[in-house]
């Protein structure tokens, strides 16, 4: 049996690369296939290779265990990488920063790091760039401007991508696979347009597909969405999501505080002069969100 790591799956096939580079497309034993953690790009599996086929330039084969993953990230799905880029437009479509925030929170709960690239910088005028970057002052993770089309920042987003297995997701449309061409030209990744209406990506990428990277390390490109939720999570552990609040819990009066109401909340006093007042407003939502929906 070989080692190899899954870096496509679709309709029922999984693409392998063995640690030469070469490819298989696989197909898994029933159990891996039933089984609720069912196999996700960027897994670490052992397969049996098959015949070397005279047609095609990949052998076939089947994957018979699934190896211990570092950690998964459920949306979008993704095992073992080391950080997530969160990718926004800042127009066309515009920033979601509430779905932003619940990205970060999924990456924090898998204990990931993450940074944000705001792209199409080439959009918007340079004053109206400094007003955006004076308000995201008190963000609490790092920001890149980018543009695929001008090519700003992309020497700063390669330098974070390389040596890291990275995983990009956002919105439809907001520039996630014309980066990654930017970065690397060689992918040739299918783009996709806007629609003039709606301002909305048409869902170019169908799959996520991981792209070894040529700076060393890989990304896994993945297709666009806007509704995300947040599975199963307790409101009360919420604010360990929230890095920014972290040092600041000692502080609060109430021990178990989940600053909201409670009276001298250390986090409460900090917004707007340490504490970003969207994040704090996210925080909130999220809570209520969240506390609707416990069974009791
Ligand atoms: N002006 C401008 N347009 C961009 C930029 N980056 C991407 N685009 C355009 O935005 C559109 C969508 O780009 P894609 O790269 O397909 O977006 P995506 O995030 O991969 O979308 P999905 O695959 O649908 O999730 C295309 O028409 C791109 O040419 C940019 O920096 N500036
Ligand atoms: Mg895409
Ligand atoms: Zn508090």
């Amino acid at each position: 049996m070989l080692e190899g790591r899954v870096i496509k799956a679709a309709g029922g096939f999984f693409t392998v690369y063995d640690e030469t580079g070469s490819e298989y497309l696989c197909r898994a034993r029933g159990m891996l296939k039933r089984d609720k953690a069912s196999l996700m790009v960027g897994d670490r599996i052992l397969f049996e290779p098959g015949e070397k086929s005279s047609v095609v330039d990949y052998s076939e084969g089947v994957i018979e265990k699934l190896l211990p993953r570092i950690n998964c990230l459920k949306r979008p799905p993704a095992a073992n990488v080391d950080q997530l880029v969160v990718v926004m437009s800042i127009k066309q479509p515009g920033c979601d920063w509430q779905l932003v925030s619940r990205l970060l929170v999924l990456a924090e709960q898998e204990k990931l790091a993450a940074f944000l690239c705001l792209n199409k910088t080439d959009l918007v005028a340079a004053d109206e760039l400094r007003l955006l970057t004076g308000q995201t002052d008190l963000y609490p993770y790092p920001i890149l401007y980018t543009s695929a089309v001008s090519g700003a920042g992309l020497d700063s987003l390669k330098e974070r991508l390389s040596g890291q297995c990275s995983v990009f997701a956002g919105p439809s449309g907001v520039g996630k696979s014309s980066l990654l061409n930017a970065v690397q030209p060689g992918l040739s990744l299918q783009t996709g347009t806007v629609s003039d209406k709606i301002k909305r990506g048409r869902h170019t990428t169908r799959q996520a597909e991981l792209l070894p990277l040529t700076s060393g390390g890989s990304v896994v490109d993945t297709p666009g969405f806007t509704r995300l939720d947040f599975f199963k999570l307790e409101p009360a552990l919420l604010a360990d999501y929230f890095p920014e609040f972290e040092h600041l819990r000692e502080c609060c009066s109430f021990r178990n505080c989940r600053h909201i109401s409670e009276p001298d909340c250390a986090v409460r006093r900090e917004i707007g002069k340490t504490l970003s007042q969207m994040r704090y407003d996210h925080y909130q939502y999220f809570v209520k969100e969240l506390s609707k929906r416990e069974v009791y």
